[in-house]
Formats: C-alpha cells, structure tokens, sequence
C-alpha cells in the first residue's frame, strides 16, 4: 500500500496553486477599482430657504415634476429579483463590482475543496475497503501529509482573507469617501416601514409599502413602496442609519449595501449608483411580524431631475411631521 500516492501531492499542489492564481487578478480589480476618485464636496443643491414663496400653481407644477420624475416605468427597473434568478442583480456600484469577483473566487475555492474531499473519500471507499485491502497496515503517522494539510488550508485562508479585507477597508469603509459626500440621506428604520431624511435639502418622508390593491401595471409586489428615495447617478451618497425601535437593515443587493440600523447607534456606509433606474432592497434583519414588508425602493436619476425632484418633494412633504424635525437637526 502506497500512503501518499504523488496523484494526491499533485492533487493538493493543484488545488493550493489554484486557489493563489484565482486570488492574483482579484488583487489587481480590487486595487484598480479601488474608487480613489473620491470627488470634491459640491454645495450645488445647497437650499436657499429666503426665496420669494412659490404661488399654488407653481407649487402644484413642482410637486406634479417631482412626481413624474417617481412614476413607475417597468422599463426603468434595474436592481431587482427576477424570478428563478441564479445569481446577483447586476452590480451598479463600485463596491458591488469588487464582491463579485471574490464571490466567484470563493466559489471556485470551495468547489475544488469539495471535489478534492469527494475524490478522497471515493478513492479510500475503493482502495482501502475490505476485499480490496485485507490486510491493512498498522502505522498511523505521516509527517508529510500532517504537514500539507495543515499549511495548505492555512493559505487558502489567507489567499482569500487578503482581497476580502482589501475590500473591507478600501471600499466599504473607506473614510475618504465617507467623510466626502456629494449628498447625505439618513434612513430611519420602524416597525415596520422606513422613514428618509434629506438633511442639507430639508427633506423627510415615511415610505410605506405598497398594499397589493394600488399596484401598477407590473408593478413588483411586496418591494414597491408609496415614497421611494431618489438619487442622484454617480454621485457619493453617504447613508446614515438608525432604528427607532428593534433592530432593522437596510440591504440593496445592487450596490453592494447592508448594513445594521440599530437603535441608539448612528451608522454610516455609501454607495455610488453608476446607472440611472430603479432599484429594490429589503429590510434583512428579522425584525418583527412585518419584517418581510418594508422594501426599499430606489430610484437613480440625472442631476437635472433630481434638482426637480427636490423642489417639488420639498413642497410635497412640507407638511410631514419630521420634517421639523430635520430642519431642526440641520
Ligand atoms: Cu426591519
């Protein structure tokens, strides 16, 4: 009986190499991608609140633009589940870009991992069962093999903690771009709906789910909402997140975001949608009896129509309770 068998060496190499070569081009994405072009704090949709007062039709127009602006177009839709879908939602942001790749990567790791398990196991069944081996050898030590498999998973580990903490760190939480948005939203969880502040606009609105009954024409069920978040293409948006009772989050498969909203906690993440649409999330922490009814609906637009947007959801939402309140925390 041969205990290690080269083929097993090869076997093992080939899987290490593999595992190393798959890592390589992930670290050359991840730096490339590496959103470093972090562009300079713009005060273009700074409000001026001394203006003189908008007349009813004007104001009317404003809101009926902004609204326009929010219609559903199923053609529009870009980030959502379709059904019998395998794999992600196209990735839209930079963040989503590079988790793909590593995704893939690990997927391929495990992959040979258990291949190379299922191919072990059949081999030994085979070789070492009774009519095959009767008279099995008595040792039970082999340096060599302990050796393999103990450094071989050590780098394997390592191959794929390298690009996952590059992300970690230049992309999810890189403070440059954090700390340099080109527009702030806070996101409040509740049970169960979620309610957006605009704080430099002036902006707050609760967004509900759409009832079954007041759908559109093709409209997705249980992830349309009556307010959807709109915001600008390309541009940083910083989001701030909390919860006004248990725990919530806030998760948009197409950017690459999920992060916790938490009561007592203010927490911070960004995104940068790079194609106009609209896009869905969910609440993904089980929150409550509700939980699988506060969608998140977003809807990315051009510059133009989101300065539209916001004078006329400022007029919309001007009677909104927390309104007040975010003029107050500006
Ligand atoms: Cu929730």
């Amino acid at each position: 009986m041969t205990h290690t068998p080269s083929s097993f060496l090869r076997t093992l190499c080939f899987t290490l190499l593999a595992a190393i070569v798959l890592s390589l081009p992930l670290h050359a994405t991840a730096q490339e991608a590496a959103p470093a072009d972090a562009p300079a704090a713009t005060a273009t949709t700074q409000a001026k609140p001394a203006e003189k007062p908008l007349t009813d039709s004007e104001k009317k127009e404003a809101i009926d633009a902004a609204d326009a602006i929010t219609t559903f177009d199923p053609a529009k839709q870009v980030g959502y589940a379709k059904p019998w879908q395998m794999y992600y939602q196209p990735a839209s942001s930079p963040v989503m870009k590079q988790v793909e790749p590593l995704h893939d990567a690990v997927l391929y790791i495990i992959t040979a991992i258990v291949l190379l398990v299922l191919g072990l196991l059949i081999y030994i069944c085979l070789k070492f069962n009774k009519r095959a081996n009767p008279k099995p050898q008595t040792f039970t030590h082999n340096k060599t093999i302990e050796i393999i498999w103990t450094v071989v998973p050590i780098l394997i580990l390592v191959g794929i903690a390298i690009p996952s903490l590059r992300i970690h760190y230049k992309a999810y939480n890189n403070e440059t771009i954090i700390s340099n948005p080109d527009l702030t939203i806070k996101v409040v969880g509740h049970q169960w709906y979620w309610s957006y502040e605009y704080p430099e606009q002036g902006i707050a609105f609760d967004s509900n789910l759409t009832a079954d009954k007041d759908l559109r024409q093709d409209e997705p069920r249980l992830l349309s909402v009556d307010n959807a978040v709109v915001v600008p293409v390309n541009k940083v948006v910083r989001v701030q997140l909390t919860a006004a009772d248990v725990m919530h989050a806030w998760a948009l498969p197409a950017f690459g975001v999920k992060k916790g909203a938490i009561p007592g906690r203010l927490n911070e993440t960004w995104f940068k949608a790079e194609k106009e649409g609209i896009y869905y999330g969910q609440c993904s922490i089980l929150c409550g009896k509700q939980h699988g009814f506060m969608p998140i609906k977003i809807i990315v637009v051009n510059d133009e129509q989101f300065a539209a947007w916001v004078k006329g959801a400022k007029l919309k939402f001007a009677s909104n309770d927390a309104l007040q309140f975010a003029a107050l925390t500006h």
